[in-house]
């Protein structure tokens, strides 16, 4: 038995399964979506830039499908591919397609519905008529229509998981190559399932499809876990050891800097285990690491855990994400954004 939320409210989603315990059902693909991709031989599936786990096997996966039903698909990705375990799919992407395989071409953008966050294909990606894939919470965007069909759904633990509802709805059953896919990027978003409650048992079901069809877990695990160097670990060390601790406990701080970015590269940044290790100090709430990657610019992100709302402090800054992972960048250098950032979390901690 599950509820449909009519609310994308955050507060009033917890209270009701607070005051339910039912499920969060996960929305399904809107009719609008079906048609737009019944109604064109050739897509372009475009990510975000400085793609992950999620929106590389979303897009993979969705081309897979794609094909499958007699489309020609092209996949676009700003780049750049430095995570280690997306690494080995990047001859998959080309940055902006050739003119004679977009002729008619229709868009389909995943796992982000700000196109600002495609980096440098936005604008090719402007000419074209546009559908958006997300899960991340998204502030202003508009009604699907048969011209601009949105599928976002920010209960969904992944974006494989609604490209998994989309395979479906257009009567497919996976392929093993889609089923390991589309794990690869659930896996990679819920952190190996670590990030999940008990009210996502609609997951687990996903979760058991793609198992039984894909390829070994094992395989998986050592994709987005293994491979890493020394350097991501000595890197990992000066952050662990720079952290500060403010409001009890309750946040912790660490930085990065400009001398550790142009020395260990954003190759080298493991930030899920960094967050995995802060957050696993008792009493800690949220985890902030501030970046400086150029001299007058941070990117700052949030984790948190239980009801603290990081995407809506993120949101303060331009920023967004989900309620407990979000980012955003800010002028200036550390001190300066470590300021700014402590008198935002002072009101979370204080109210
Ligand atoms: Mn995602």
């Amino acid at each position: 038995m599950a509820i449909q939320l009519i609310s994308n409210s955050d507060d009033l989603m917890q209270m009701n399964n607070q005051e339910t315990g039912l499920e969060i059902e996960i929305k399904n693909p809107p009719q609008d979506l079906i048609q737009f991709i019944g109604s064109c031989p050739r897509f372009i599936i475009a990510g975000h830039k400085e793609p992950d786990g999620d929106c590389i096997g979303s897009q993979l996966a969705l081309r897979s499908a794609l094909e499958r039903l007699g489309k020609e698909v092209v996949l676009c990705s700003a780049g750049p591919f430095k995570r280690t375990e997306v690494q080995s799919y990047a001859g998959q992407f080309v940055t902006i397609p050739k003119d004679e395989n977009t002729v008619d071409a229709k868009v389909i953008i995943i796992d982000c519905s700000d196109k600002e966050r495609t980096g440098s294909i936005k604008e090719f990606l402007d000419k074209f008529p546009c559908a958006v894939i997300d899960h991340h919470i998204a502030v202003n965007h508009s009604e699907s229509t048969p011209q601009q069909p949105v599928y976002i759904d920010e209960n969904s633990p992944s974006c494989t998981l609604l490209v998994y509802k989309l395979i479906k709805a257009l009567n497919l059953e996976l392929t093993k190559e889609e089923a390991t896919l589309l794990f690869f990027g659930l896996s990679t978003d819920n952190g190996f399932f670590r990030h999940l409650t008990e009210k996502n048992s609609v997951v687990f079901d996903a979760a058991k499809e793609m198992v039984l069809r894909g390829e070994k877990k094992k395989k998986i695990y050592n994709s987005i876990y293994g491979g890493k160097s020394l350097d991501s670990r000595i890197l990992l060390g000066h952050i662990l050891l720079r952290t500060e601790s403010y409001f009890d406990g309750k946040l912790l701080l660490s930085y990065e800097t400009l001398e550790d970015f142009k020395k260990y590269g954003i190759e080298n940044r493991d930030s899920d285990i960094l967050n995995q290790l802060m957050l696993s100090i008792k009493g800690v709430q949220v985890f902030l690491t501030i970046r400086q990657e150029c001299e007058d610019n941070c990117a700052v992100s949030f984790r948190s855990v239980d009801a603290i709302n990081v995407a809506k402090v993120a949101s303060i800054f331009g920023g967004g994400g989900h309620k407990n992972a979000s980012g955003l960048t800010m002028k200036g250098d550390i001190s300066f954004v470590k300021q700014k950032m402590l008198e935002a979390f002072s009101s979370v901690f204080t109210d």
